[in-house]
């Protein structure tokens, strides 16, 4: 923790946190250590750090400047221990299961999560013999009823993507512990500075660093932030043994992202709130899904655990998915493409896009209905987006 973001707000700490100024020459911001290997002092030195005994970097996979830069700024805004940075927010995914899970062991899932990480899980995670539950984790009871006694950890994504249901961090964390598991929140929709479950009481916090904690499009990464030493200690080996580190030039986008994380999140969120209220009154939609709108299921667990609803928008509108492809296609600003939390809008189709690995049945069963279209709404001036879709919802009256 750099001196200048001790005890202060979000805020500081993305711009101040971590070992910043660089120690060595007092670079303002972090350099790129840009090496695979570290030299020893001496015969004995290289013994001590592998041993342990002698802090210092020995190389790349297990541990860089650049890369440490990163985590330690992301475990003070998440309020963890320590941290480590993966190479995506999936290796993040592999890392955690390996660092957590073992043959026979059972998880218990939101069932509307990003859909390859459900695909993890579900297929491959079960080749290990590790069984799975996927169901609405809003429900608290049907999570505890879910609980098997080999149940090792309650993995939710909240708001999920992309129907933006919302799950009580706290109540689950309670679930998860008096069954002896824990739980592992993926934060990425909200980012720290709307949500920060380990102040909840959850154990692990994951995150896809490509959307909002980097936040220009430009890199993909992950994160995993714990609570505790031990947490950290066995994800950190976890991941230097499956090799999902991140390298130190990506480390190093992610930091300068990290910088304007607050007024991205807080910029998104307004002109998102404006959508939200275009969408919900306008007669072409037939429904929307934000946390900021109080038609949304779970709006006092957003009001509770979160310090703002965020920037993606769930909505179908009357004419379907036929009615979304025109939407989609005759759109402006927001760019058609996968991802989110950026600072361009980026507007897609779960259905045919990040949910295509998840069957029909599956995904009506999660609440991702063949019309949905999700809106990761970005910084752009909210009077053009505004506009841009009002143009397009009147056409399809
Ligand atoms: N968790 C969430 C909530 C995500 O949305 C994603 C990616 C991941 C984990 C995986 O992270 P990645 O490996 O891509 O860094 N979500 C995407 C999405 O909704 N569109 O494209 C990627």
């Amino acid at each position: 923790m750099s001196k200048h973001s001790k005890g202060m707000k979000l805020g500081t700490i993305a711009i101040h946190g971590g070992p910043q100024p660089d120690p060595r020459f007092g670079a303002v911001n972090v350099p790129i250590y840009q090496s695979s290997t570290f030299a020893f002092e001496n015969a004995e030195d290289g013994a001590a750090k592998f041993k342990g005994e002698r802090s210092g970097y020995i190389y790349t996979r297990i541990g860089n400047p650049t890369i440490n830069a990163l985590e330690e700024v992301a475990a003070e805004l998440e309020g963890g221990c320590c941290s480590v940075a993966l190479s995506s927010g999936m290796g993040a995914m592999s890392t955690l299961c390996f660092a957590v899970l073992k043959q026979g062991d059972h998880v218990v899932a939101t069932h509307s999560l990003y859909g390859p990480s459900r695909l993890f899980i579900e297929k491959h995670m079960s080749r290990y013999g590790v069984t799975s539950t996927f169901l609405d984790t809003s429900d608290v009871q049907a999570v505890k009823d879910a609980i098997r006694p080999e149940t090792k950890m309650i993995y939710i994504e909240t708001p999920a993507n992309p129907t933006m249901l919302v799950s009580d961090i706290q109540a689950l964390a309670q679930v998860a512990h008096e069954a002896g598991a824990i739980l592992v929140v993926d934060n990425t929709f909200a980012s720290p500075i709307l949500q920060r479950p380990l102040s909840l009481g959850a154990d692990i916090v994951l995150h896809s660093v490509t959307k909002f904690i980097n936040g220009h499009s430009d890199v993909v990464g992950g994160l995993l932030i714990a609570k505790d030493k031990e947490w950290g200690k066995k994800l950190r080996m976890a991941m230097k043994a499956v090799g999902t580190n991140m390298d130190p030039h990506q480390a190093y986008l992610v930091v300068r992202g990290i910088k304007t994380l607050k007024i991205r999140v807080l910029a998104a969120q307004e002109n998102a709130k404006r959508m939200a209220r275009l969408l919900d009154e306008h007669p072409a939609v037939e429904w929307v899904k934000y946390p900021g709108l109080d038609s949304h299921p779970q709006k006092d667990l957003v009001d509770k655990q979160m310090d703002g609803p965020g920037s993606l928008i769930a909505f179908e509108l009357k004419g379907g998915y036929e009615a979304g492809k025109k939407l989609l296609d005759n759109i402006q600003i927001p760019v058609l493409a996968v991802s989110l939390g950026g600072v361009e809008s980026l507007i897609q189709h779960p259905a045919s896009m990040t949910h295509a690995s998840m069957n029909h049945e599956e995904r009506l069963s999660a609440g991702i209905t063949d019309g949905l279209i999700r809106f990761s709404v970005g910084i752009e001036d909210g009077d053009d987006l505004i506009e841009d879709m009002r143009r397009v919802l009147d056409m399809l009256v």
